[in-house]
């Protein structure tokens, strides 16, 4: 399993908010935090690709944002805000010299990596924040794969309110998700932070350590929880899902 990464740029502080109010960021700890994250990612035998820095661009640590991967293929991103349009380039280089097939989101449709939700053969695609309806079809013809819209008002980006387990069961922290009745199998999980699970392997899921009661529901469920500290990158709108792409 192969992931990118890209290390934060020193101006992290000044990121993008669009829900939630600005606390002061600790550089230094959000730094050290990404370190933490990335080892952790190695320590479930990942391999870690970093795509150059962007130290210009506040919210380029971020990178989920910047493309969708499914087998081969790759679709790159046309970020919603306009200030993070300049960080796709570098990490559509990276990403073509792995050899992949790469296609891009063109004008004026707009997307964000952080709200398409791959569940086996459907990509589910948060539509009415960051990402325009008009992508969709784009999407679908570069992943080659089936597309489902579904909205998002409440949340940044549609894997801010919701995300899957291994076995393919959706989680959701409710009062973010829009249409919560969308998905057979729903779990409501109590921390907002609960909602965002990395997928490890069948049994295994990275969240983030804010959510002590979701990682207790899944552990029930059977799963391994790695847990890790993301508090500055919260701050920003981030989550565990964004701080990597994983090559799946
Ligand atoms: C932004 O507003 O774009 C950043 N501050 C946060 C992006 C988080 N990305 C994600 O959830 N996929």
């Amino acid at each position: 399993m192969r992931a990118l990464v890209r290390p934060p740029s020193p101006r992290l502080a000044d990121g993008l908010l669009t829900h939630i109010d600005r606390h002061p960021v600790d550089t230094d700890l959000a730094m050290q935090q990404w370190d933490d994250y990335v080892a952790a990612l190695a320590d479930v035998g990942w391999d870690l690709i970093e795509v150059p820095p962007a130290p210009e661009h506040p919210d380029s640590v971020f990178v989920e944002d910047t493309m969708v991967v499914h087998g081969d293929r790759v679709v790159i991103a046309r970020p919603g805000a306009p200030e993070r349009r300049g960080e796709t380039a570098a990490a559509e280089r990276t990403i073509r010299d792995l050899g992949y097939s790469v296609s891009a989101v063109t004008q004026p449709a707009t997307l964000d990596g952080g709200d398409v939700l791959k569940i086996g053969k459907t990509a589910y695609v948060g539509v009415g924040g960051r990402t325009s309806e008009d992508a969709c079809a784009q999407l679908a013809d570069g992943l080659g794969m089936a597309v489902e819209p579904v909205p998002v008002t409440k949340v940044l980006h549609l894997k801010s309110g919701v995300t899957a387990l291994p076995d393919g069961t959706v989680v959701g922290y409710v009062p973010l998700v829009d249409d919560p009745a969308r998905w057979d199998r729903f779990l409501a999980v109590p921390e907002e932070s609960g909602a965002h699970v990395v997928v490890v392997d069948d049994d295994t899921v990275l969240m983030a350590a804010s959510a002590p009661r979701s990682a207790s529901l899944f552990r029930e469920r059977g799963l391994n929880v790695v847990a890790v500290d993301i508090s500055e990158y919260e701050k920003l709108e981030g989550c565990v899902t964004c701080l990597s792409v994983r090559l799946r």
